[in-house]
Formats: C-alpha cells, sequence, structure tokens
C-alpha cells in the first residue's frame, strides 16, 4: 500500500482564499514541533533546514506555511522550518537573518542542505525539489513578478540551496547589506569566485508565485549596494559566517515551525 502522496506536477497556487494557522496545523498533523518532519517510509537522502527571513509577514507566512509543507513532505524530506525574525525595527538585513539561520539550525540537528525562502514565494511545480544538488542551486527561476523570466542571468535572489560544504566554501553570506539588494548578488560573486557555478531547474518546473505586496518599511534600496558588490572578491573571507555576531531574543516552537527573534544590530 502506498502510505505516501506521490508528485503531482503543476500546482494551482493563488492567495484569494484565507487560510488560518489553525486549518494548515490541521491538515499537517504528521509534523513534530518547531514545523520538523522525517518520512516514515524510507530514509530521506538529506537534512533540509529552511531558511526564512521575516519580519511582520505573518499572512504572507500562513501561506508559505498552507502550500510549502505538504510539498515538501511529498517530496520526502527530512526537514524543519526556520523563521527567522529580525527583531526592533532598524533596518532589515536579510542576508544576516540567513547566516543566523544557517547557525541557529545546527545548534538543533546535523543539517546537511539549506534552503533559504523568502516568505512570499510560492512553487507552482513540486517537481522543483527543495534540495541540494552537486551546485548551488536557484530555485526561484522562473517568478511570475518578472513575467516567469529570469530577470538577468546572475539573478541569484528568492529561493536557493546550498550543501553545508557549499556554503562554508564561500563563508556563508555577507553580513553588511542593510536594507533591499545586492545581497543576491553579492552570494553569486562567492559562488563564482569560488570556482564554483549554479545550477537551475528548467522554466516549467521553476515556476513560482510571489505574493504582490508594498516595500516594507525600514527596507529601501540600499545606495551602498553598487559598491559593495563590485568588491565582494575582497570582503568575502573576513564577512561571512566567520564574523558573525548576534543575539537571540527569543525562541518559539509551533507545530508548523522554529521562530527565532533575534538582535542583528544596525548599520
Ligand atoms: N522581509 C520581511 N520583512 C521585511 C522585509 C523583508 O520579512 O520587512 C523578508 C521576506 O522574507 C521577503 C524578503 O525579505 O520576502 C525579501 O524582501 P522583499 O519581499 O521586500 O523583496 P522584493 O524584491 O520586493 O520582493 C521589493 C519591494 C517591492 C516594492 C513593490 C512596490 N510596488
Ligand atoms: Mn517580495
Amino acid at each position: 500500500m502506498l502510505t505516501f502522496t506521490p508528485l503531482l506536477g503543476p500546482l494551482r497556487v493563488e492567495f484569494s482564499d484565507p487560510v488560518t494557522l489553525d486549518q494548515v496545523r490541521t491538515e499537517n498533523s504528521a509534523l513534530q514541533p518547531g514545523g520538523r518532519f522525517k518520512p516514515t517510509e524510507c530514509i530521506a537522502q538529506q537534512k533540509v533546514a529552511l531558511i526564512i527571513p521575516f519580519r511582520h509577514r505573518d499572512e504572507h507566512l500562513k501561506y508559505w506555511l498552507y502550500y510549502l509543507h505538504p510539498i515538501l513532505q511529498r517530496q520526502q524530506l527530512d526537514y524543519g522550518i526556520y523563521v527567522i525574525n529580525q527583531d526592533g525595527e532598524d533596518t532589515f538585513n536579510r542576508a544576516k537573518l540567513l547566516n543566523i539561520g544557517y547557525a541557529e539550525a545546527l545548534k538543533e540537528y546535523d543539517y546537511d542542505c539549506f534552503v533559504f525562502s523568502d516568505v512570499d514565494l510560492i512553487p507552482m511545480d513540486d517537481r522543483n525539489f527543495y534540495k541540494c544538488y552537486n551546485k548551488p542551486r536557484h530555485l526561484s527561476v522562473s517568478m511570475d513578478k518578472f513575467g516567469f523570466r529570469l530577470p538577468y542571468t546572475q539573478y541569484f535572489g528568492g529561493v536557493s540551496s546550498l550543501s553545508k560544504e557549499q556554503y562554508l566554501k564561500i563563508n556563508g553570506f555577507p553580513n553588511n547589506y542593510w536594507g533591499w539588494g545586492g545581497e543576491d548578488d553579492d552570494i553569486f560573486n562567492r559562488v563564482t569566485s569560488k570556482g564554483m557555478s549554479i545550477s537551475r531547474p528548467d522554466g516549467i518546473i521553476g515556476k513560482c508565485r510571489m505574493i504582490r505586496h508594498e516595500r516594507d518599511k525600514q527596507n529601501d534600496p540600499n545606495p551602498q549596494r553598487f559598491d559593495r558588490i563590485a568588491h565582494t572578491r575582497e570582503t568575502m573571507a573576513s564577512d561571512g559566517i566567520n564574523s558573525l555576531t548576534y543575539n537571540v531574543v527569543k525562541i518559539e516552537k509551533d507545530q508548523l515551525f522554529t521562530k527565532i527573534t533575534v538582535d542583528v544590530g544596525k548599520p
């Protein structure tokens, strides 16, 4: 007897019907506290931590959990969800939150793969595996907001995956990009400067939707971003997981996710 649901292929994804966390909790009763899951009919090939940079996006997080949990279970991953919530109202720092997610997830479990996902991006095909490959992978290749195309060849934003080894090879992500933009290009530069290239699913399997939103407060475009991405090669050895400092304010275990509230400092 088949006890798991096979992959479905293309999925209907839309954001008009309201969802509640309680509904999502009821529909995902096989989860362990903290949004952890392990398949019962096989041994998963990879242990995957999903890291979400977060502040004031509860509405988006509901949809993300509603859509992603069933997909990740059909993909038979051994996984955990980590929502890394920036404390306070100072300038947002996406890449630093991702570094913190990496470090905090590893304190809990021996993860070997890290998927970094914006809270507002939902894959439209469950054949887009949220796992790691022999190269760093860009997963959100065909976003509705860019007309289901890559905005530019080097684009590495949205959703990406790196094995622990790949992540360490590039010294993790930059900690000094405050505000919107550039950190994804810096990560791309890190990857290529270490002699790696990126892999991607094709444009059909890689389709995804972004929940429409206005720009957040305290996340204006960073005017320093162009200057910084021109110097990744010089800065990456000293700015990354080896220079990460932060304070954990609170750790909360929901059935659907682990929420870690952190003080990242300010520019
Ligand atoms: N994020 C938060 N809270 C914030 C800022 C960012 O949770 O206050 C996270 C969240 O996971 C988000 C990600 O960081 O998905 C990336 O930020 P973004 O969604 O603002 O980036 P995007 O490129 O939007 O999608 C740019 C602003 C679009 C303005 C359009 C106005 N019509
Ligand atoms: Mn967005």
